[in-house]
C-alpha cells in the first residue's frame, strides 16, 4: 500500500517526464535525429498520510519452558484450625492425695438406754487402775530425788526394781530402799534373779549389792527384810567364802551370780518394791 502511494507520484513523474521528453524530442528531432536521450528521475514526492492501524497480529508460538525459581521463605503460622475428634480414652491415672475431711454429719438418733451394771463394773475397775497408777506415779516422783542418780525402773509382774546410780555402803544402801517402801533386791526365784542381772548388764554395770547378808549370824544368809533363804539360791563356785572372815554381804555380777563380799565399800545398788504395796 505504501508502495502504491509511492508509486502514484513516480507515475505522474514519469507522465510529465514523457511529456517534457515529447517535447524535447520534438525540439532534438528537428534539431538532430541521431542525440541519445537521457531520463532524469523527478524530486521525491510529499510523504503520504499516516494510515490507520492495522488488525492485530496472530499469537506468537509458545516459548520455551523458563529456568526453575529459588524456593520461597516459610510462610507465618497459620490461625489454629477447628478442634479435631474426640480421642479414645487414656490410661487409668495414678491414684489421687487424700481430700479434705468433709463437713460432720448429722447427730444420730438417740441410743436406746444401756444395760449399766456392766457399765459401773468397767467404771469402778477404772478408777481401781487410776489409783494404782497415781500410786505409782507417786512412788517413781519420790524414789527419783535426782533423775540422773538412777538408771530407771524395770518391773515384773510382782516387783518393781530400781537401779540406783548412787554409790553407797549395803547399810545405807538398805536404808535408801526402805525410805521409799521397799529393800534391796532380794532375788527370790530364777526369774526375779535374771531381771536384776538383765538390769544390770542393760545398764553395763559389773556388780551391785543386792539384799542378801548373814549379818545376824555369821554363816547363815537371809534376805534384807530377814525372811530366811529357801531352796533358790545363786552363789558363785567357791562362794559364799567370808574372806578375811569380813564378808557379811552379797553382790550380783552382770551374769546374775552372787558373791559375798564387806559390807564397807560403796557401790551402785538395785532396790526392789512390791507392786502390792505400791
Ligand atoms: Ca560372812
Ligand atoms: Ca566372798
Amino acid at each position: 500500500m505504501v508502495g502504491e502511494k509511492l508509486l502514484s507520484p513516480m507515475m505522474l513523474m514519469s507522465v510529465l517526464s514523457l511529456l517534457t521528453l515529447q517535447t524535447s524530442i520534438g525540439q532534438q528531432l528537428a534539431e538532430d535525429s541521431c542525440t541519445v536521450q537521457i531520463l532524469v528521475p523527478g524530486l521525491k514526492g510529499e510523504p503520504g498520510e499516516k494510515g490507520q492501524k492495522g488488525a492485530p497480529g496472530r499469537p506468537g508460538r509458545v516459548g520455551p519452558a523458563g529456568e526453575t525459581g529459588q524456593p520461597g521463605f516459610k510462610g507465618q503460622k497459620g490461625i489454629m484450625g477447628r478442634y479435631g475428634k474426640v480421642g479414645p480414652s487414656g490410661m487409668k491415672g495414678v491414684k489421687g492425695d487424700l481430700g479434705d475431711p468433709g463437713p460432720r454429719g448429722p447427730t444420730g438418733d438417740p441410743g436406746v438406754p444401756c444395760e449399766c451394771t456392766p457399765m459401773r463394773k468397767m467404771i469402778g475397775e477404772m478408777d481401781i487402775l487410776v489409783a494404782q497408777l497415781s500410786s505409782e506415779l507417786k512412788f517413781i516422783k519420790n524414789a527419783l530425788p535426782s533423775p540422773a542418780a538412777v538408771a530407771g525402773i524395770k518391773e515384773t509382774d510382782s516387783k518393781v526394781y530400781l537401779l540406783v546410780k548412787e554409790e553407797k555402803r549395803y547399810a545405807d544402801a538398805e536404808l535408801y530402799c526402805q525410805t521409799r517402801g521397799g529393800h534391796l533386791a532380794m532375788p527370790k526365784d530364777e526369774g526375779a534373779n535374771a531381771a536384776i542381772a538383765g538390769y544390770i548388764t542393760e545398764a553395763g554395770l559389773n556388780r551391785v549389792y543386792i539384799g542378801i547378808d548373814d549379818r545376824q549370824r555369821e554363816g547363815v544368809f537371809t534376805y534384807a527384810d530377814l525372811s530366811p533363804m529357801t531352796t533358790f539360791s545363786k552363789w558363785r563356785r567357791g562362794e559364799p567364802n567370808n574372806a578375811y572372815d569380813d564378808e557379811d554381804c552379797a553382790e550380783m555380777v552382770a551374769s546374775g551370780e552372787w558373791t559375798d563380799v564387806a559390807c564397807s565399800p560403796t557401790m551402785y545398788f538395785v532396790c526392789e518394791f512390791d507392786k502390792d504395796s505400791l
